[in-house]
């Protein structure tokens, strides 16, 4: 197999389903990185290398909408020690500002070595000369150096979800000299923001001695690495026409209904990750009503919950946190039938989300850290007729581009309070003016134009 386009990514862009029969098959997983990138790899005999989810036997590649799809077996280990351990408990705390403390395990980075080394041979296998290929986020840092070594011949990208954090916090990680050598395999390593790009440019400086000049490496061999920012986005077309959808409208009526017909409605919807800020959202929340600025009749929270990473300590921890402090929160301020947070720990389809930014009067998105931070545009995209306030934190990608947004410092909780009863209160002009101006900046930056020029600066090289 040859392919000319590679994607190499923690996941397949699949989900194993099991039919009523006990047969099983593949259906694609639900995100706009799989819907971007789909019709580009569709083009050009692509191939995506992916681990199943599953603990799993070696699996031959096999085809599924139009591309090559090639399976990495992770054994019960590896999964606990490579995922789990080294890219959700030690990497993911670290790069996110150290909300978390992360773990340092030794026996971790041998299996994060181990499974990089795995992808990037899988890579090597099945991409055609010259080809290009492009590495997908923290789990596969190792992955662009190996793969270049392996295959010299290949034009390698890497694109990192997440924040790339600020020197002196990656500096504590063991092995920061390894994972830097692993990115400058790359001929072009991509960040959500200009901070991050700037801060590995910095960290390569200090740490491997290269010399460097604006977004540029030069390595001792003479060639260029290159570290530049590219905001990922949404489908937006996608959410605008499910947000138009009749049942979508119809369902985010009776959603209001159900929720008694409150006058406002406000939403978060969040993995559940102690990133996202939920726990200090729902006491600003609680804390309006204790204060008087408004009542349960008045208002209601709709939190959303996916279930996310549920085996790594620190999120069962949290979880109990936050599902005390709701019951709390109802117990104290609830009447009968009418409790002013309905937390749904639970994952929804796609257009029961739409539903729900439909039926939302104020989004409010409050992480410590985030990457980008696509549920701010998802909001934004469904509100095809202007209405609607976005309460977001100034620590989340997407603040730079929705400038209009209520924006807030997720640390400081009267500073919170203030944001979200100014959007509570504010007219419908002022919420129209910021939304329409909102809407304008998502729909000129969608994610398919983010993957068209991420591969066009690649192929420039
Ligand atoms: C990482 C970075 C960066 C959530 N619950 C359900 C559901 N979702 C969807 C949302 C949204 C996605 O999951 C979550 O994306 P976020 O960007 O909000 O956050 P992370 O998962 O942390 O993503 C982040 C992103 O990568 C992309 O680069 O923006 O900063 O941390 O699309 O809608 N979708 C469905 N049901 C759910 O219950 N269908």
């Amino acid at each position: 197999m040859s392919a000319d386009l590679v994607v190499v990514a923690n996941r397949l862009p699949v989900d194993r389903v099991v039919a009523d029969d006990g047969s099983t098959g593949w259906r694609r997983s639900p995100g706009g990185l799989v819907s971007a990138l789909l019709p580009v790899m569709q083009a050009n005999h692509g191939a995506w290398i992916g681990w199943t989810g599953g603990h799993d036997r070696e699996m031959d590649p096999f085809e599924e909408e139009g591309i090559t799809l090639v399976p990495v077996a992770l054994s019960a280990t590896e999964v606990e020690e490579y995922y789990e351990g080294f890219s959700n408990d030690t990497l993911w705390p670290l790069y996110h500002d150290l909300v978390a403390k992360p773990s340092f395990h030794r026996e971790w980075w041998e299996a994060y070595q181990r499974v990089n080394q795995r992808f990037a041979e899988k890579a090597a296998e099945v991409a055609a000369q010259g080809a290009t290929v492009w590495v997908q986020d923290y789990q596969l840092q190792l992955v662009p150096a190996i793969l270049r070594t392996l295959r010299p011949d290949l034009k390698i990208g890497f694109y990192l979800h997440i924040p790339f954090p600020p020197t002196e916090l990656f500096s504590q990680l063991p092995w920061r000299r390894e994972l830097l050598e692993g990115l400058l395999g790359a001929d072009l390593v991509g960040f959500q923001m200009p901070g991050g790009a700037a801060n590995f440019v910095r960290l390569v400086k200090q740490r491997v001695g290269h010399r460097t000049h604006r977004d540029r490496v030069q390595l001792p061999d003479g060639r260029i690495v290159r570290a530049q920012a590219f905001p990922i986005s949404i489908d937006t077309q996608r959410y605008e026409s499910l947000a138009r959808d009749e049942a979508v409208v119809s369902r985010a009526q009776e959603i209001r209904e159900q929720l008694g017909n409150p006058a406002t409605v406000f939403l978060g919807i969040d993995r559940l990750d102690y990133t996202k800020g939920i726990y200090a959202r729902l006491r600003a929340f609680s804390e309006l009503i204790h204060d008087g600025e408004f009542s349960v009749e008045d208002a209601v929270f709709v939190q959303v919950a996916t279930p996310s990473r549920e085996r790594v300590d620190q999120y069962r921890q949290m979880r109990d946190e936050i599902e005390r402090l709701v019951g709390r929160i109802n117990g104290d301020l609830g009447r009968l039938g009418r409790p002013p947070i309905s937390y749904l720990h639970s994952s929804y389809p796609i257009e029961e989300m739409a539903a729900l930014y439909r039926a939302a009067d104020v989004m409010v998105v409050t992480p410590f850290r985030d990457g980008m931070n696509l549920v701010a545009k998802e909001y934004v995209a469904c509100r095809t007729d202007n209405t609607g306030a976005l309460v977001l934190s100034e620590f989340a990608g997407a603040a730079a581009e929705l400038r209009q947004a209520y924006l807030v410092n997720p640390y400081d909780i009267n500073g919170m309070k203030a944001q979200m009863l100014a959007a509570y209160h504010a007219s419908a002009a002022e919420r129209t003016k910021r939304m329409r101006a909102m809407r304008r900046t998502i729909s000129q930056h969608d994610v398919a134009r983010w993957a068209s020029s991420f591969l066009r600066a690649l192929k420039a090289y």
